[in-house]
């Protein structure tokens, strides 16, 4: 049984009903309060009054990361600063952090969100969580507390890092639920590994890892090292932090709460609606926020939307684990590549461990990938023969699968950084106008 059947499980008329009236109050809401949104829906020539139909949504102009950065940082904030009990933000990697402004109605709303994603994880109050998210600024520590505290578990707020104390916690205390971002969930596999920690042992039965790309083969890595199952929380700052959608039981893609977020797919270079099941960019409007609702917020994120019965009983629409996001693509030699194809195809290679990091560089006028991933102690110390039959066969795998060269430094177990939030896992070093 879902958190939330009344919303989890709405008969999909009722559920897009629902959400057109809500549509129809946020556009007017920031029409009202954001000159912002005032001004942009008045230069396309659209009133609130025009959208008539959810697929109207794609009359409305888009908001983009950089319209958030010059209204930095409450520009775009709908309601006076003393109704704001918080502020979240993310520090992106250029310019100025992205603000998250939350009333107590939108702080409520979140705890909503991330109750249904702890809930679909199995999550019961009679768990021990542990929340080793970051508590602070990042939306990670506190939006998955609140999801917990409703609930009524037993939180652990250890935050992140000092990977040791979190293993003897996780033994003292018998937590048995663990809170992450996948990278962070490798480094207390090996962390453990390290201090003769038997997982099977251990309580832990279950993960809700996100904050960054993971591919199903780490997932399975991270089930098969830490003896638990992994389940998964997608968000972003900008539309509340995690709670935006998450996998169930099924594992077998996430889902949306589409009663509070609306979800569309366009194809990024032109923004034109993709079909259903096709993929594209996604867009996010949120449908109930108050301090900072977010209009056709244009995510970079890259899936695709399946609205299909699912075993749970959820009827909310699912998408598809994140492919990756459009300014992480690499242009190689004219190709386009995710580095989350480069990852499912390392984790092909039994000899190496899922501890990679990309290099992209000019040399002369071609791109040139180089990968340096870590190789299996036995493999590693088996000698610079092995090793570099290894690195041949990593290259030959990737340009059988697709069609690029590139350069493979198998490097020696635990050279590669550990990441104990959100990995590092791409090194762009072309100047900035040739990427
Ligand atoms: O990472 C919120 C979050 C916290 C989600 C904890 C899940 C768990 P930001 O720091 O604003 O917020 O980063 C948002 O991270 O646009 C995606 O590119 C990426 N991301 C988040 N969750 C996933 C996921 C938080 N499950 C950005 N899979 C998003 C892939 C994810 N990427």
């Amino acid at each position: 049984m879902p958190w939330n059947d009344t919303f989890e499980c709405m008969p999909l008329e009722e559920l897009q009903k629902f959400q057109l009236e809500k549509l129809k109050e946020t556009l007017a809401w920031v029409n009202e309060r954001v000159p912002f949104y005032r001004r942009n829906l008045e230069q396309s020539g659209i009133r609130v009054e025009d959208i008539k139909s959810l697929e109207d949504v794609n009359k409305l102009p888009v908001t983009v990361k950089n319209d958030l950065r010059d209204n930095y940082p409450f520009d775009l904030c709908a309601v006076p600063m003393n109704e704001v009990i918080r502020v979240h933000a993310s520090s992106g990697t250029t310019g100025k952090p992205i603000t998250g402004p939350y009333t107590l109605e939108d702080l409520n709303q979140w705890s909503e969100c991330m109750a249904r994603n702890l809930w679909a994880a199995g999550v019961r109050p009679e768990d021990v969580l542990q929340n080793t998210y970051g508590y602070g600024l990042f939306t990670g520590g506190l939006g998955f507390h609140q999801g917990a505290t409703l609930i009524g578990c037993t939180i652990v707020p250890t935050s992140s890092g000092q990977t040791e104390r979190q293993i003897l916690i996780m033994q003292d205390f018998r937590s048995n639920v663990l809170c992450c971002t996948p990278s962070y969930a490798l480094t207390i596999a090996e962390r453990g590994k390290e201090m003769k920690v038997n997982f099977k042992d251990l309580p832990v039965r279950v993960g809700i890892f996100g904050a960054e790309p993971w591919t199903k083969g780490i997932r399975q890595e991270i089930e098969d090292r830490l003896c638990i199952k992994a389940q998964e929380a997608y968000g972003l700052t900008e539309l509340c932090g995690p709670g935006v959608s998450y996998d169930c039981e099924v594992q077998d893609g996430l889902h949306i709460n589409e009663d509070h977020f609306l979800a569309e797919i366009v194809d990024p270079l032109t923004l034109d609606p993709v079909p259903m099941g096709e993929k594209g960019e996604l867009i996010l409007t949120s449908l109930q926020r108050r301090a900072m609702p977010m209009i056709r917020y244009r995510t970079k994120d890259i899936t695709r939307l399946r609205r299909e019965p699912c075993a749970c009983g959820r009827t909310l629409v699912k998408m598809d684990k994140i492919f990756g996001r459009t300014d992480d693509m690499l242009v190689i030699s004219g190709v386009n590549i995710f580095p989350s194809q480069i990852e499912s195809l390392l984790l092909d290679i039994e000899e190496v461990e899922p501890q990679y990091v990309l290099i992209v560089r000019k040399k002369g006028y071609l791109d040139q990938l180089i990968i340096r991933v870590e190789g299996k102690p036995e493999v590693y110390d088996a000698g610079p023969e092995k090793r570099t039959e290894v690195e041949g066969k990593i290259q030959n795998h990737i340009k059988g699968m697709i069609g690029i060269g590139v350069q493979v430094h198998l490097e020696a177990p635990k050279i590669i950084a550990r990441s104990e939030g959100k990995a590092v896992r791409v090194i762009d070093e072309r100047p900035k106008q040739e990427r």
